[in-house]
């Protein structure tokens, strides 16, 4: 987390830069390379995109499937015992339970979610498993727990990590809900991918807000807001707070603007517009967005400056500060 708030002191807007010891070694062949944008593209939210990117890359590379690629990579980032917002080590609710989110889609209309799920270490492949294996698309709580013990998903221990422990103890001497833009909040990763051939998938998973009431749902595990693909045109995913983005619909609204001929970063762009003009109190509220179109043209912006994210081409795999529509 400071790691992240360092990171966004030291860049400057729009800049982009390689961290050594994250990029992928996938050269692709000159048949891989498209002419229009770039194929095959994957891009994540937040600096924890890079490992993530780097994961989603390899399985690419080894299966071929663009849906085992943007699984694997952000199976990464639920391991990840630095990031406080996704997997079982994230923050809890306000009874110091840590409850998960997570969807999957793929640009055919098939997509899987699960909604304040507790104890299954990979929350995504559950959502995978939702979309594959049930006739449902959502699947929440305890009817997803049992689902994941039916699958053979192992149960873990419910227990905070010292680290989210330490957090909650010192969070419950005030007890206050106020979500604040930029910090622990909001490091949900948000991952969208096209391949060589054109096909789209997309990820995301979280613990959510920290502190949420018990039995709180944000965008990410809901289709449509916190991630939508659709191969006719393209795919987005968002960070930042749940609430707002579902107000908007916001993924889905960016894949419809897209459709009626906008440019990622402009159906982006129109996106943080609707969201900050059916929000109230928008100075506390950070939301960030990113896009893919079929052709490989990306597109990414945020309410509040810091939001950055992940790019991982044939050129390598970097970080790319977002605009914004504040400027810092
Ligand atoms: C949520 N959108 O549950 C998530 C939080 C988030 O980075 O994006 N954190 O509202």
């Amino acid at each position: 987390m400071s790691q992240r708030r360092k990171f966004i002191k030291q860049s400057i807007l729009g800049s982009a830069i390689f961290l050594p010891g994250v990029t992928s070694a996938y050269t692709a062949t000159p048949a891989e390379r498209s002419v229009a944008g770039e194929k095959p593209l994957i891009l994540s939210t937040w600096n924890h995109g890079l490992p993530a990117n780097a994961d989603a890359w390899a399985k690419l590379k080894e299966t071929g499937s663009i849906l085992d690629a943007v699984e694997a990579g952000v199976r990464n980032t639920e391991l990840d015992l630095t990031n406080l917002s996704v997997g079982l080590q994230g923050l809890p609710d306000r009874e110091g339970i840590t409850t998960l989110d997570a969807s999957i889609m793929t640009g055919d209309g098939a997509c899987g979610s699960v909604a304040f799920v507790r104890q299954i270490k990979h929350p995504i492949t559950l959502a995978r498993a939702v979309m594959e294996k049930t006739p449902h698309v959502m699947i929440v709580g305890e009817g997803a727990r049992q689902f994941a013990i039916a699958e053979g998903f192992p149960i873990e221990e419910e227990v905070l990590s010292p680290e989210a422990q330490k957090a909650y103890d010192k969070w419950k001497v005030t007890s206050q809900y106020k979500p604040i833009i930029n910090i622990e909040n909001h490091d949900t990763i948000g991952m969208i991918g096209l391949d060589a051939n054109g096909k789209l998938a997309g990820s995301c998973t979280t613990s959510g807000l920290s502190y949420k009431m018990h039995g709180r749902v944000g965008d990410s595990p809901i289709i449509g807001a916190g991630l939508f693909v659709d191969d006719e045109v393209g795919a987005a995913t968002a960070t930042g707070l749940g609430e707002s983005i579902i107000r908007i619909c916001g993924s889905f609204l960016i894949v419809e603007l897209m459709r009626q001929g906008r440019t990622p970063q402009e159906a982006c762009e129109e996106a943080v517009k609707r969201l900050i003009s059916k929000n109230k109190n928008i100075k506390d509220i950070q939301a960030g967005f990113l896009a893919i179109n079929k052709d490989g043209e990306t597109g990414a912006y945020a309410v509040h400056p810091g939001f950055n994210f992940a790019k991982a081409s044939t050129s390598g795999n970097l970080m790319v500060d977002s605009k914004s529509h504040f400027k810092p």
